[in-house]
């Protein structure tokens, strides 16, 4: 459909179909005419309401989505700014000018220290095109791999994990599994607040269907966990004791599928070597949960015929976190739980385009197409597509995210540019990350907002558009690929993000790598680059999206048409991306957190979401309803600790780690263990006073996935304050 025809003449008129630009569930809306004047607090004429073509949510919305027309307006930024210092005021500045000083930089840095110090920090919430523009100037006219994404601190270990397992990335599930499996066992996820659309999905076949079991693993009772048949409250940091500990009751019981192993996976005798230290005596004592709720969650997995598991931040936000996802994918491979329906490992993505960014190689260690820098072929591959002479694309990892906080603190990045992200809130470590930011000798910064907490850091304030005011893809959870479409004009001179990119590019003098005339002629080769390959799109382009409406990979152009818009499921003949095609058991014993609680920070603090707000509040800080509905940030605390320390709801607390502090009011409540703390990450400086959860956190990463422990550090509290 046209971005402008009403859909029926009698109804209200519809302007676009798009998608809900928060969660990686990936809602599909359709725009709406209000039909009202705009006033101050409701400044648009357009309204958002859930599109019930939209396979994926089916007409279904939550709170952030359908609130979202009111913050579009809000605060924005309009014009290029720029300061020599930081401690200079900004002043308005032409594109031109800004552009300029943009590439005077990045020659000059060339010129001097080389390609290696010149870094880009992008973000789950860019469009496919936008990522790809910024692959092809960075990895491939640049010559660096130094582009990272907000993604390493939320999906790395997901991509780490499913490649070591199945030698490819790519979530083999779909949300028809939901309504169609037996048993879903829910890991370090709070589906009911942060994925909320699919969480009802499973609620609505749960409640009509007795025999449907949901097993919830989470430190906290969440609201996902309220419902569970079985919540199992382990310590922070020990999911490779429960795994392993259901694995060895499995083998023991001979619940396995012996055919599967034996034909299609290796490394099971070693896999199982490791399980029998996880007798149910050691794993109840490390978990610190009854051997009879494990031995439960094992029977579960054992008698259901189909098992989904479903996982995200609690998993991957870990030192272990790669080995973590390799853990749950084992028992699935021991069950045969895969390529069926209603079954199998699916990790959830958070943000809503942190799929297109895995397919369009938006990590430091990838190349678009599922591909990977440290491989020659494909390296070679995308020099041939992309005209460059033999060897540019550096053979080294890039910089990941923290790498670039240490390439700072060294000197050894000379320019860095942020965009769609707001690192001065989301990155560990607050205290050494903002005294790198700092250091910077030049920062520019590209969102849609103004103020935002990382913008007292930039040089140069570069304005974007956003959802509403620019076209292009993004890929949800399940695969699905939807076309959001622009419905109304930039405002101010923002540009999109791709179109800011490629005018660099062409002033950089690669003219003729950036000859886009619009986001559809980028997807078209970005589309072309990704044949024969596991996220193969080649049949996909923004003229089929209109005309099929949303598109599932993978989708190659010889697809016969009645196949063309679904792909459910990956992995139905069993036959793995690995070389053998057989998929790999992931062997690993337990390490538990990173930083373990002692007499000077005896507590384990954890840090997650809440259901109305996203990240750093950019949008939803703005949004009247939402702030309502949470008015201030909080610590929650179990009753127990909290009477030690004479603490009552509502009283202020310091919150102290070996790396800084912070103050919250205390949330007294029988939901959090013993021992554990939770406060939510949304409270940068420009919401609350000194109430960040980052200035607690520490950077420690996971080897393989280089993905953060957000999810623990050692604290102390105080007694409440006066
Ligand atoms: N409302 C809302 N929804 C969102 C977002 C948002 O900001 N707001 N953000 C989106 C994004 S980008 C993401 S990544 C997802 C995140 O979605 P989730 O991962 O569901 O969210 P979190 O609250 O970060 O963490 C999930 C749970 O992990 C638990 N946890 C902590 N430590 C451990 C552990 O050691 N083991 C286990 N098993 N669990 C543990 C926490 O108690 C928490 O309840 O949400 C997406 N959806
Ligand atoms: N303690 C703790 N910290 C965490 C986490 C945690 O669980 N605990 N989770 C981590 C995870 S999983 C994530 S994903 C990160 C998220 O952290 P961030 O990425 O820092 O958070 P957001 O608030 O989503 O920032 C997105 C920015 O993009 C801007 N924006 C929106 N659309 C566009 C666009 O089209 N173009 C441009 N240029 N800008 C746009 C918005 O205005 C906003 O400023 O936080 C991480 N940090
Ligand atoms: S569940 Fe996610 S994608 Fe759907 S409306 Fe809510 S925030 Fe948007
Ligand atoms: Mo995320």
């Amino acid at each position: 459909m046209s971005a402008t025809t009403p859909s029926n003449a009698n109804a209200t008129p519809q302007i676009a179909k798009t998608l809900c630009p928060y969660c990686g569930v990936g809602c599909g809306l359709e725009v709406v005419e209000t039909g009202k004047e705009p006033t101050l607090k409701f400044p648009d004429r357009f309204k958002v309401r859930g599109d019930r073509s939209h396979p994926s949510s089916q007409g279904m919305v939550c709170v952030k989505g359908a609130t979202i027309a009111e913050s579009i307006q809000k605060d924005r930024l309009l014009h290029p700014m720029m300061r020599d210092r930081l401690d200079q005021e900004f002043r308005q500045v032409s594109w031109d000018e800004a552009l300029d000083a943009i590439t005077d930089q990045i020659q000059q840095v060339l010129a001097t220290k080389g390609a290696d110090a010149l870094c880009m920090y992008g973000s789950g919430q860019f469009q496919t095109e936008d990522y790809y523009i910024a692959q092809k100037l960075f990895k491939g006219c640049l010559g660096t791999n130094n582009f990272d994404a907000n993604s390493r601190l939320c999906m790395s270990s997901a991509v780490s994990g499913y490649v070591k397992s199945f030698g490819s990335d790519g979530p083999p599930c779909c949300y028809e599994d939901l309504d169609l499996t037996d048993c879903l066992f829910a890991i370090g996820t709070n589906t009911a607040e942060c994925h909320p659309i699919i969480f009802n999905r499973f609620r609505r076949h749960h409640k009509k269907n007795p025999h449907v079991k949901l097993i919830v693993v989470d430190p906290r009772c969440t609201q996902t966990a309220e419902v569970a048949d079985l919540h199992l409250a382990i310590q922070p940091g020990t999911d490779i004791d429960l795994l392993n500990g259901i694995a060895h009751l499995l083998l023991l019981w001979d619940k396995c599928d012996r055919q599967f192993i034996d034909n299609h996976t290796t490394g099971f005798a070693e896999f199982a070597e490791i399980t029998q230290l996880y007798t149910p005596e050691f794993v109840s004592r490390r978990c610190g949960i009854s051997i009879e709720d494990l031995e439960l969650a094992a029977k579960y997995w054992a008698e259901s015929q189909r098992v989904l598991s479903i996982w995200s931040m609690g998993v991957n936000q870990s030192t272990q976190g790669t080995a973590k996802v390799q853990c749950i994918i084992n028992l699935h491979l021991l069950t045969a739980q895969i390529g069926k329906e209603g079954a199998g490992p699916f990790s959830l993505t958070g943000q809503p385009n942190a799929m297109g960014g895995r397919e369009a190689g938006g990590l430091a260690h990838l190349l678009p197409g599922y591909r990977s820098v440290v491989n020659p072929e494909h390296r070679a591959e995308l020099e041939a597509f992309w005209q460059l002479p033999s060897g540019k694309i550096s053979p080294q990892v890039g910089r990941t995210a923290w790498d670039m906080i240490r390439g700072l603190e060294a000197n050894e990045v000379d320019f860095l540019w942020i965009a769609a992200t707001n690192p001065a809130v989301s990155f560990p470590d607050l205290v050494r990350t903002k005294a790198a930011l700092r250091r910077s000798p030049f920062t520019v910064y590209q969102d849609a907002y103004y103020p935002t907490e990382t913008s007292a850091f930039a040089h140069i304030l570069l304005p974007a558009t956003q959802w509403s005011e620019k076209t292009g893809t993004m890929t949800n959870s399940e695969r699905c690929i939807t076309l959001c479409q622009s419905f109304q004009p930039p405002l101010g001179e923002s540009r999109a993000d791709w179109e800011i990119f490629a005018e660099v590019g062409r002033r950089l003098g690669f003219t003729d790598k950036f000859p886009f005339q619009n986001s559809a002629e980028v997807y078209a080769e970005f589309a072309q680059i990704t044949r024969d390959r596991p996220c193969d799109i080649t049949g996909i382009s923004h003229a089929k999206l209109s005309e099929l409406g949303v598109i599932q990979w993978p989708n190659p152009d010889h697809t016969p048409e009645p196949d063309r818009k679904h792909n459910k499921r990956l992995y139905t003949d069993r036959q793995f991306h690995t070389s053998d095609r057989r998929a790999r058991f992931g062997s690993y014993h337990s390490q538990g957190v990173f930083e373990v609680p002692d007499e000077q920070y005896p507590f384990i603090l954890t840090t997650g979401r809440l259901y109305g707000h996203w990240h750093t509040q950019t949008r939803t800080g703005r949004i009247d309803k939402i702030r309502q509905m949470y008015p201030n940030p909080f610590i929650e605390i179990h009753p127990k600790d909290a009477a030690k320390f004479g603490i009552h709801n509502g009283d202020l607390v310091e919150v102290k780690s070996r790396r800084g502090s912070s103050k919250f009011p205390a949330l007294v409540t029988e939901a959090i263990a013993r021992g554990v703390l939770f406060v939510p990450m949304h409270w940068g400086t420009l919401w609350a006073d000194n109430a960040e959860a980052n200035a607690l956190t520490h950077p420690e990463a996971c080897p393989d996935s280089k993905q953060p422990e957000l999810k623990a550090c050692a604290v102390a509290i105080s007694k409440p304050l006066k």
